[in-house]
């Protein structure tokens, strides 16, 4: 049946013409007949052939012929002659949520936006607010409505999935007869993203728990509820997110959360040593025979296939089965291990706050330093810092830390990389700094071998310290500059410079596979969570974890050396 192909047709050509602004009469017109086609039961051709179509309330004559040339010849005219008439990637706006063609218009003919990367940019860069009739909550519904879409078409980042794990998780803690609550998969292992949130729950009455979770008030759509699985997309404020629970018993919860936590290839490597060892292992146990020798503890299924228990962080085949093997597997760093935050933006630049704000929200979290990295000038759109307004922010700091008591502000910058790799700030200012990131943040788009130069070039000055979010990539949004990450590597090594692992969960860079191979060459890792806020501080865990995949140790990791250690290992670059 061609209804459903015919009655888009004709929706599309009326939101074309609304864009265009014509005819409101044959916009009107188009919509009709594309609902009229779109509701018959019937099949439209057959309605052609035996005169039918000619007879429904709403289809006149140029109708007839559209639909007519359509399914002779497979094309309709009318159609592809609107379709020349606007950018082809202006469509897809249609396709975010709270987004109809008159929305399209303003924006498209206001602000020459015609596509959705374009929207993105026009949103961030506060002119879509700015629009007549817009304004901030309109903005922000859109930038929402383009997170679902991009949800909808594949993974979620870690943040995302977190939030939607704690609201289930935060519900089964009061249905009745649940034992215990295991988050499981790519979200245990922390993985940068997560194609579906799995949850393992301990309980006996199985059906009932799975019955409780998809009638819960969260739930957006039903995908399976069975005796011990129940799959739903639940509603969250950014976006409609896949989670399974799964219910076992008692006696196989660790099996099951050990099966389920994976990684595949993790899982895979261990069911070889059991058959191997002449077990069976799977998600309800260890067994030799029938006999059931592990199962309730996630542990005691690694010990008793002569391994050391082995973090889910490092859970992705990795070489961690034959360390733990060994018994040699790192001991991974953790949040309470970390010293202070290296990157942090105040309102001097694009942050929310004061610095004497940002040292006391970092007290609580254990911290002994905070970095104040605000950005430098070229970074306009940020209002960076002149060499000026620098020296008077070292000053400032300089002044609160005779007050302060038990944290200390270091000054520092998150200085701009400039297009032929020198940097934003003469050395003599630099050397006023305490701790110097320098980042890229124009022209990532460019050709390997420019970015390489502008990278490596930033590394051989003496007062840098770190090179900020080494690729510049955003999830699911920003591809990673075109680096040789071992070159860099290498050179940070070879010049005494640490690389960032970037906390925001967006940036995650550098991420788990570059952490490990930076640290395997001997560079150390900056932590920061590139906070513009007091609740950018949060951010840190994600940082951790990401360093932990990457097999990160305390020796591995800048900051987590007390204050004065910090400041030697900065000493020992400068002349
Ligand atoms: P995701 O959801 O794509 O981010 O990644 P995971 O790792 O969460 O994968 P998922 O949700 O398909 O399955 C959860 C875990 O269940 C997975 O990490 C390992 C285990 N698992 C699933 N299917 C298989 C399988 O065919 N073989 C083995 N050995 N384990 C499996
Ligand atoms: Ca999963
Ligand atoms: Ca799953
Ligand atoms: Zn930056």
């Amino acid at each position: 049946m061609k209804n459903a192909v015919l009655s888009e047709l004709f929706d599309q050509m009326a939101d074309i013409m609304e864009i265009l602004g014509e005819d409101r009469f044959r916009i009107n017109t188009y919509r009709r007949v594309g609902r009229i086609i779109g509701d018959t039961p019937a099949d439209v051709e057959v309605l052609l052939a035996t005169g039918q179509l000619a007879e429904i309330p709403g289809i006149g004559k140029s109708s007839l012929a559209k639909i007519e040339e359509f399914v002779k010849t497979g094309t309709m005219t009318a159609h592809q002659q609107l379709l020349t008439k606007i950018p082809p990637t202006l469509l897809e706006l249609l396709a975010i949520p709270s987004m109809g063609p008159k929305g399209v218009k303003a924006v498209y003919e206001n602000l020459n936006v015609t596509s959705i990367a374009e929207l993105k940019d026009a949103i961030e860069a506060g002119s879509i607010a700015e629009l007549p009739g817009f304004g901030d909550k309109k903005a922000a519904t859109m930038a929402r409505g383009i997170a679902f879409l991009e949800k909808s078409t594949g993974r979620i980042r870690l943040d995302q999935a977190l939030e939607a794990a704690d609201v289930v998780s935060a519900f089964l803690h009061d249905v009745s007869g649940i034992e215990r609550i295991q988050p499981a998969g790519s979200l245990r292992r922390r993985a940068e993203t997560i194609g579906d949130v799995d949850i393992l729950v301990a309980g006996r009455k199985g059906e009932k728990i799975v019955k409780a979770f998809t009638n819960a008030a969260f739930v957006q759509e039903v995908l399976a509820a069975g005796p011990t699985k129940g799959s739903a997309i639940i509603q969250t404020e950014i976006a409609g997110v896949h989670v399974d629970v799964r219910v076992v018993p008692q006696k196989s919860f660790g099996a099951a959360a050990q099966y389920f936590t994976g990684s595949k290839q993790h899982n895979v490597r261990l069911r070889e040593i059991a058959v191997k060892a002449k077990l069976k292992l799977n998600e309800y146990g260890l067994f030799k025979g029938d006999k059931m020798i592990a199962g309730a503890v996630e542990e005691e299924v690694y010990h008793k296939l002569g391994l050391d228990y082995i973090w889910p962080l490092l859970r992705e085949d990795r070489g961690e089965v034959e360390a733990a093997k060994a018994h040699c597997l790192p001991e991974l760093i953790e949040a309470q291990d970390i010293k202070g935050d290296l990157h942090v933006h105040t309102n001097a630049s694009d942050g929310d706050c004061e610095i004497a704000d940002l040292a006391e929200a970092a007290r609580p979290l254990g911290y002994k330093y905070i970095c104040v990295t605000d950005h430098s000038q070229s970074t306009a759109i940020a209002n960076g810092l002149t060499a000026k307004r620098l020296a008077a922010q070292i000053k400032q700091i300089h002044k609160l830390n005779e007050k302060l008591r038990g944290i200390t502000i270091l000054a520092g910058t998150e200085v701009d990389i400039l297009a032929n790799g020198s940097l934003d700030f003469d050395d003599k200012l630099l050397a006023d700094l305490d701790f110097v990131t320098a980042s890229i943040h124009s022209g990532l788009a460019s050709a390997r071998e420019k970015v390489m130069t502008r990278t490596l070039k930033a590394m051989d000055n003496p007062y840098v310290n770190c090179i900020g979010h080494p690729t510049g990539r955003l999830i699911g949004q920003r591809e990673p500059m075109d680096i040789d990450m071992a070159a860099v590597i290498k050179h940070a090594a070879q010049t005494h410079t640490a690389l960032e692992v970037n906390a925001n969960p967006w940036r995650l860079d550098l991420k788990d596979t570059h952490c490990k191979m930076a640290i395997e060459a001997g560079v150390k890792l900056a932590i920061g969570t590139d906070a513009h806020s007091i609740g950018g501080l949060g951010l840190m865990g994600f940082g951790v974890a990401t360093a932990g995949r990457g097999w990160a140790t305390k020796a591995d990791v800048l900051n987590i050396l007390s204050l004065s250690k910090l400041k030697s290992w900065v000493k020992l670059k400068r002349p």
